[in-house]
């Protein structure tokens, strides 16, 4: 066995180091039994879980790591025909939003709930970006549980970036706005435009969100963000990168000062100004969407108001700590001592010091405030600064070894250097311009330091060409040496911006195989086939249909019109693991259904025209699945 594995290692090292001009240097990168470290054998299962964002895409990917195979897409924030998420009935409200249903969006960032600082296996948070939503996903059966729409807030960036014990989910406004709708010139952003730090609640065992509070802040641009963890557990950090307040051509005037801030805020502290009414309760429209499993079925609802906290009325709140140029990261080691700003057009990475922001905060000697918050000193909080790093740091993760990584935009690299004394320890090139890193658990408490994922933006020449159109790209190292060591690309789906990892056992095993048909709570459940039926009402007609290996029932259907509004509620009466069955009727733009075991779920359809419609499952569930299928007589009016 492991002497078919080192030559499969040896094959396939030759095979990526082929005589090529060209390739030489990428090949050099990938000797050293590369192709063993990533091989999972046909059968076996990866290590890891690797949940990775789809940027404009909406959705969230999964990866098996270290092999890189994908495993599943998961619809978040858009429409997937694929599965009929967005399309079927019960789904449909997942996308409610206060502009209608938004059926897209732009996915950054992903984080996995924590207990103590650590991965529990229970959810998956994402941001909307663009129409600002944050989403939990039960990772018991990979779906999309719960969608909260956030007010006042443009470009959901800074999300969903979480406390130690999942208590709060935290979201930061990247566009400043006016709050509420208010009309006014744009040029008045100073004093009208605002962001805003909101803080989620999550209800400890149904993962239920609420939005707690929000925090004023001045208009900067917040960008990114992490919780403090251990002794900085109380307090959160975000980044912001127009404290030059800029409106218009932001590349320039939002690049001017030297340095922008890291905001620093108590959210303990926070909490407490809520509970004792130090906030102004004001009226704001959101949506809250959350799909009920007993009942199947999505459900919306408007919320109508929120909780504003202002810094000024809650003293020792927030604090301002200057960081160089426009930071883009925000990250906390393991152990919440160091806090690692990465300015993206500096020279330089800033690492602060928790217990120094503390001892500056209680010695109140300031540098001056910006709007009423107090800035700190940048050398009474600096821990010390990494010297030429690279060009364009961006993130950084942490292995728990003491060892920090550092993406470079620019010089498209990742850089490791030491917590402890600063000094760069090894770089190793990306293809190309990196954005995000990822280690298992780089961001908390207890990092996984075998793997580092490097996301890039552009893939040129990694893979076969694809005309202009080139997928993304993701790189894996083997971190668990002194030197890092690339092993595998691999293209994603979507633009990949951040993600996350677990290992494999914290949550394969608590997998929903099937749903238990006799707990079916959708109100159009047929239990049994002698149940179907086809109901009439007005120009409303409900099929009650059934699927099993291999008929739909009932297979032919007459007696509808032109204009009906016909829906189709089909229950998949199998009770096995991995037989879905799916459902699809000729021309109708509501895509079509994947049907899981036990489960049930509508498709509407409005015929247009006269004719016979076909109607099938879409889904090789068994050697007479093309059998499964019927018709549908649509007569005239
Ligand atoms: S961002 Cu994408 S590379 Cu939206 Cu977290 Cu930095
Ligand atoms: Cu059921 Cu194919």
């Amino acid at each position: 066995m492991k002497n078919i594995r080192l030559l499969l290692a040896a094959a396939a090292a030759v095979a990526v180091s082929m005589p090529s001009c060209k390739m030489k240097s990428t090949a050099a990168a990938v000797e050293g039994g590369a192709a063993s470290k990533v091989y999972v054998a046909p059968g076996k299962y990866d290590e890891f879980y690797n949940f990775v964002s789809g940027g404009f895409n909406g959705q969230v990917s999964v990866y098996g790591l270290p092999s890189g195979r994908l495993l599943k897409i998961i619809p978040v924030f858009s429409v997937f025909p694929e599965n009929g998420y967005g399309y079927s009935e019960e789904t449909k409200a997942m996308l409610n939003t206060t502009q209608g249903q938004v059926p897209w969006d732009d996915q950054h960032h992903l984080e996995l709930s924590q207990t103590n600082g650590e991965q529990d296996g229970r959810w998956l948070f994402a941001n909307a970006n663009n129409t600002p939503r944050v989403a939990r996903i039960d990772l018991k059966t990979f779906k999309t549980a719960e969608i909260l729409q956030l007010p006042n807030s443009a470009g959901n960036h800074s999300s969903p970036f979480i406390t130690e014990n999942t208590e709060y989910v935290v979201a930061g406004t990247r566009f400043s706005v006016p709050l509420g709708a208010e009309d006014v010139p744009i040029s008045s952003f100073k004093k009208n435009f605002k962001s805003t730090a909101s803080f989620i609640k999550v209800d400890s065992s149904t993962g239920h969100m609420s939005l707690a509070f929000q925090i004023v802040l001045p208009g900067m641009n917040l960008d990114l963000s992490h919780a403090g963890k251990g002794p900085s557990h109380d307090w959160f950090f975000f980044s912001s990168y127009n404290t030059e307040q800029a409106y218009t051509l932001l590349e320039v005037n939002a690049s001017q000062k030297d340095k922008d801030y890291i905001v620093a805020v108590n959210w303990k502290k926070a909490e407490e100004y809520a509970k004792a009414g130090k906030g102004k309760k004001v009226p704001a429209e959101y949506a809250h969407n959350t799909f009920d499993e007993q009942k199947q079925l999505a459900t919306s609802v408007m919320e109508k108001e929120t909780l504003l906290l202002d810094p000024k009325d809650c003293p020792d709140m927030v604090y301002m700590i200057p960081c160089p140029k426009s930071p883009h990261g925000c990250d906390i080691d393991p152990t919440g001592e160091y806090i690692v700003g990465s300015g993206k057009l500096a020279a330089l990475i800033p690492v602060f010091s928790f217990s120094k922001i503390m001892d500056a905060m209680q010695k109140k000697d300031f540098e001056g405030d910006f709007q009423g918050i107090p800035i700190l000193k940048y050398q009474d909080v600096l821990h010390g600064e990494v010297q030429k790093p690279g060009l364009g740091p961006l993130h950084t993760e942490f292995d728990g070894r003491g060892n920090a990584y550092t993406s470079m935009f620019l010089s498209s690299e990742v850089v490791k250097w030491s917590l402890k004394d600063l000094k760069v320890l090894d770089r190793v090139p990306t293809y190309y311009s990196v954005g995000h890193l990822m280690i298992p658990g780089g961001d908390t408490k207890k990092p996984n330091g075998k793997y580092l994922v490097a996301y890039n933006k552009i893939t040129k020449d990694r893979y076969l060409p694809t005309g202009p159109e080139l997928a993304q790209s993701a790189q894996l190292y083997d971190i668990s040496g002194d030197k890092m060591q690339l092993i595998l690309d691999y293209p994603t789906v979507g633009e990949p911006h951040y993600g996350q990892a677990c290992p494999a056992e914290l949550i394969r095993d608590k997998q929903v195989k099937f749903y238990d048909i006799t707990k079916n709570g959708n109100q159009y459940v047929t239990m049994g086939e002698k149940n179907v039926k086809v109901v009439r009402n007005g120009n409303r007609v409900d099929v009650y249909m059934t699927a099993i290996r291999s008929h739909l029932v009932p297979d032919n259907i007459e007696g509808v019109y032109v204009g009906d509004n016909v829906y189709f509620h089909v229950t998949n009466l199998e009770q096995d693991w991995d037989i879905p069955h799916g459902f699809a009727i000729k021309n109708n733009p509501n895509a079509e259904l994947l049907i899981m075991p036990g489960e049930t779920v509508t498709l509407k359809y409005t015929p247009l025209k006269q004719g016979i419609q076909p109607f099938y499952c879409t889904d090789f569930c068994s050697a007479l699945h093309q059998e499964m299928s019927g018709y549908l007589r649509v007569s005239p009016k």
